[in-house]
């Protein structure tokens, strides 16, 4: 029989949805030896938190997170509120001993990140950062073939995330929906939201980024809150940015919610002198691959269906060739998590990782307000050595 895992949840928005069906669905396709209990869900709102937790099977509801944060009744706390609640709540969950799951980007600012990656790692208990990207099987794929050597020396990291969704001026600034457009609840603008995705992919796949020189802009200056006071949009709508890592390849990313017909266009190419692959969020299940090793008259790009039994995690799912979604990507972070909890090793990527993607997000930032070249802080440098792992982490 399974070992539980009793979580309390905050937050009962996009991200609580997607949490809590990771929550049922990960023992039924995944065999791993902790089974979730959804215990506790909290929002400010008592008829939202019942409503939300008689839909997705949650035993009891709470209006006060920190009720829920000290309950004995929880293991584990997963922060899936906006960006400005999520260092009191790690902050004090880790006071409390607990492990901790936290919605990406991990905080609103580094000095936050900082706090919180020192307060986890002296808890000594097991902590994740939902960056679900990684968790694409054709992503995941991506990084197996970097590992294998497949793409050789790389010379070029390209990435884009594009959205269009606030192109419209009537969009507001805060409400349920759009407070990713408030800088007292985002802290950051896209360059904090959907670059912070594509930093965490780059890092993973390609290794530390070394310098950076950015460049954000705002399209629509003034916009109006949800009661119709007209305020100022202080948040960056679009980042773009050069980087140098220290494998001494080339980067450029480009991050904003004003492409129109782009609804979540996640896209990397890497350049290597062996081979190049491509990826695309909306046609996820692919992964575009080029190998320079095979026969010259036969060469060009190949489509990889990533669906079979042998690409990463899919042998948990259906048989070859039928797809999967976006959702799968939080089954697949929490089978993860659950198997390293059960192995004592790092939960990867942890809050040390997230706040590495912080630093350089915050370095972006620093370069476009100073027009120069900006080298993020590693998170060696912030907050010491990077623990040893396995056996770095705790569970219940
Ligand atoms: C923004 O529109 C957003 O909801 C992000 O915040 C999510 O992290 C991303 O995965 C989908 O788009």
């Amino acid at each position: 029989m399974a070992k539980t895992i009793r979580i309390g949840m905050i937050g009962c928005g996009f991200m609580g949805r997607a949490h809590s069906n990771a929550y049922h669905r990960v023992n039924q396709f995944f065999e791993v030896a902790y089974q979730p209990v959804l215990k506790l869900v909290a929002a400010r709102s008592r008829d939202k938190a019942e409503v939300f937790a008689s839909r997705w099977g949650w035993e009891r509801v709470e209006t006060d997170w920190r009720k829920l944060v000290e309950s004995p009744e929880v293991d584990a706390i997963d922060i899936c509120s906006p960006n400005n609640t999520h260092h009191e709540i790690a902050m004090a969950a880790a006071l409390a001993g607990k492990m901790i799951l936290c919605e990406k980007p991990l905080a609103m600012n580094l000095a936050q990140a900082r706090e919180m990656t020192r307060a986890v790692e002296q808890s000594g208990k097991a902590n994740m950062v939902w960056f679900n990207y990684r968790r694409v099987p054709a992503i995941s794929l991506a990084k197996q073939l970097i590992d294998e050597g497949r793409l050789g020396r790389v010379f070029h990291y390209r990435a884009t995330y594009l959205q269009d969704w606030t192109i419209s001026a009537k969009i507001p600034v805060g409400g349920a929906a759009t407070w990713r457009l408030d800088k007292e609840v985002a802290g950051a603008g896209v360059s904090g939201d959907l670059l912070t995705h594509n930093i965490d992919t780059a890092l993973w796949l390609n290794g530390p980024i070394a310098s950076v020189c950015g460049m954000t802009e705002i399209f629509i200056k003034e916009r109006q809150r949800p009661d119709g006071t007209p305020t100022k949009v202080e948040l960056d709508d679009v980042c773009t940015l050069m980087a140098r890592f220290r494998n001494g390849s080339n980067g450029t990313f480009e991050a904003t919610r004003y492409a129109r017909g782009r609804k979540n266009k996640n896209s990397f190419e890497v350049n290597g002198e062996r081979g190049s692959i491509y990826f695309d969020l909306e046609d996820m299940h692919q992964l575009q691959y080029f190998s320079h090793d095979d026969a010259s008259h036969v060469q060009g790009w190949r489509t990889i269906l990533v669906t079979s039994t042998e690409h990463p995690y899919m042998s948990n799912w259906w048989v070859p060739g039928c797809i999967i979604g976006y959702e799968h990507t939080f089954v697949h972070a929490l089978a993860d998590f659950l198997n390293c909890l059960e192995n004592g090793e790092r939960a990867r990527p942890d809050f040390r990782d997230a706040l590495e993607t912080q630093a350089v997000a915050e370095a972006v930032l620093e370069s476009a307000r100073q027009q120069r070249w900006v080298s993020p802080a590693f998170s060696s440098e912030v907050v010491g050595a990077t623990p040893d792992q396995p056996g770095s982490v705790a569970g219940p």
